[in-house]
């Protein structure tokens, strides 16, 4: 029996036994200082999305972006070894495209294989499109792989056909509604076999607007009752060339993914924090390392010393954990929306104009929720962008995204954007720290930000601005 698993003899079934806690994308507090990463083995893909062009990483999962070098299994499994003695806190290595893992069943499951004999004491992931999911239920359970993601974007057929062209099974091509029902059934049966494994099963669905928006609290209710444990509602990626970009579909509104997400929040748990990764990234989420995770020359990946690392992050996350939950038992005050540049560890730690994503919390007195991920280009890329007219624009969508905020906490940011900031109705607080403490104090002094009299600059009474 291989790593990760346990066997129940009393039932004779073989399940597979998770840690959650340290898995950045299951766990939200968890992704602050635990990483993962994304091995590459997988090109070919089953199905046709609208929102797709295959020359991209797989949209289900990440985002369009210059296609991944696809790996040999063993090239994989070198590159995690190597980046485990660079990133002893990554916790998690999955496979998620560039195509569909379970189209390419024989590298996937060798990478697997290699991964879970080798480097036992770290947990396997895998994203699929759930087409082949109930033919590889016993790999699955077979290496350890304790967390799957199967992407469902609808669960009536006829939505389901306006987000698939084609889904390609056993010799033979589906098109319209026949591979809409097909990819459902599949899926469905899927979760269920898998979950009743002790698999813990997330499902991706992205919010496609005048398609499915109205319909993923269904998808919810539905994936919930076949047993998976988490939605992820992600706002659609148009990938280039994609036949959804020529029909002229628009991404949706941050606006929109709330709502959305409030409603499927009632029913089971949404995940937030979602940064919908390149099928190849490595890091913390949100602080994505490229390569630059490979070999430090004269050093070999030791799991003891990877362990001490982990039991002192595991210490930090359970005393951080037990802070908000002694906040939450707290009272409840007016709802403040702060808008944080962060690249992990809990800190706030980058300065405004080179975030490329803002984390959003509501505050509540002592409560404080991520509401989700919104991303931006970056503002300044350094001296040569100085006076360069079209950064103007990126502030302006800048603001536009975080209209509804009321903070944004940074690092640091100049007197100009801080301005324009201002005059949008947003304060610009430049402080370093960690998230939780900021986010409290800001709620402390939550009257000055939500006063339509609050001074954004300068002349703030928050500790937080006052340094
Ligand atoms: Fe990768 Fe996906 Fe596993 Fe995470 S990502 S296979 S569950 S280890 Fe995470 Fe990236 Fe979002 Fe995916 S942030 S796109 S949800
Ligand atoms: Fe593209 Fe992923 Fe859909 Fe396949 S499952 S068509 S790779 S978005």
């Amino acid at each position: 029996m291989g790593p990760g698993m346990r066997n129940n003899t009393e039932e004779k079934v073989v399940l597979v036994v998770t840690n959650t806690s340290r898995h950045p994308c299951y766990d939200e507090m968890a992704h602050h200082y635990f990483a993962r990463m994304h091995v590459a083995v997988a090109p070919k893909c089953n199905i046709n999305c609208n929102y797709c062009n295959i020359k991209y990483d797989c949209v289900s999962e990440s985002r369009p972006g210059v296609v991944s070098k696809v790996l040999s299994p063993h090239e994989a499994y070198n590159k995690v070894r190597s980046t485990l003695v660079s990133l002893p806190q990554l916790t998690v290595v999955g496979i998620a495209g560039p195509g569909d893992p379970l189209a390419n069943p024989q590298e996937t499951f060798e990478t697997f294989r290699l991964l879970s004999e080798g480097m036992p004491d770290l947990q396997l992931c895998l994203s699929t499109n759930g087409l082949k999911l109930p033919d590889y239920t016993d790999e699955i359970v077979r290496y350890g792989i304790g967390h799957v993601t199967v992407t469902v974007n609808a669960v009536d057929p006829h939505i389901g056909a306006e987000v698939y062209r084609a889904v390609f099974f056993r010799g033979k091509a589906y098109r319209g509604l026949a591979a809409a029902e097909l990819l459902l059934q599949n899926q469905l049966e899927g979760i269920r076999r898998i979950a009743e494994r002790g698999v813990k099963v997330k499902v991706n669905s992205v919010l496609i607007p005048g398609v499915n928006d109205s319909h993923l609290l269904d998808v919810t209710e539905t994936v919930k009752d076949a047993g998976a444990f988490s939605h992820n509602i992600m706002p659609l990626i148009l990938s280039p060339g994609s036949l959804y970009e020529a029909q002229g579909r628009t991404e949706p509104a941050p606006s929109l993914a709330l709502q959305v997400q409030a409603r499927s929040e009632a029913v089971m748990p949404v995940m937030r924090h979602c940064r919908q990764c390149r099928a190849d990234a490595v890091g913390l989420l949100g602080d994505d390392l490229g390569w630059k995770g490979e070999a430090l020359p004269g050093r070999e990946y030791d799991p003891a010393v990877r362990e001490e690392v982990l039991l002192q992050l595991d210490q930090t996350v359970a005393e951080r954990r037990q802070r908000e939950n002694d906040k939450r038992a707290e009272g409840e005050r007016d709802a403040l929306r702060i808008a944080v540049t962060t690249r992990g560890g809990g800190q706030v730690n980058v300065h405004f104009g080179h975030a490329r994503e803002f984390l959003v919390y509501e505050v509540s007195g002592q409560e404080q929720k991520l509401l989700g991920v919104r991303r931006i280009q970056a503002y300044c890329n350094g001296k040569a962008d100085c006076g360069d007219a079209s950064k103007e624009d990126i502030l302006e969508e800048t603001i536009t995204l975080l209209q509804d905020c009321h903070i944004v906490l940074c690092a640091a940011i100049g007197p100009g954007p801080a301005e324009r900031l201002a005059r949008a109705g947003l304060t610009a607080l430049a402080r370093k720290g960690e998230i939780g403490k900021l986010l409290e104090q800001c709620a402390k002094y939550n009257r000055y930000f939500t006063s339509a009299a609050c001074s954004p600059v300068g002349a703030c009474p928050s500790p937080v601005q006052q340094r």
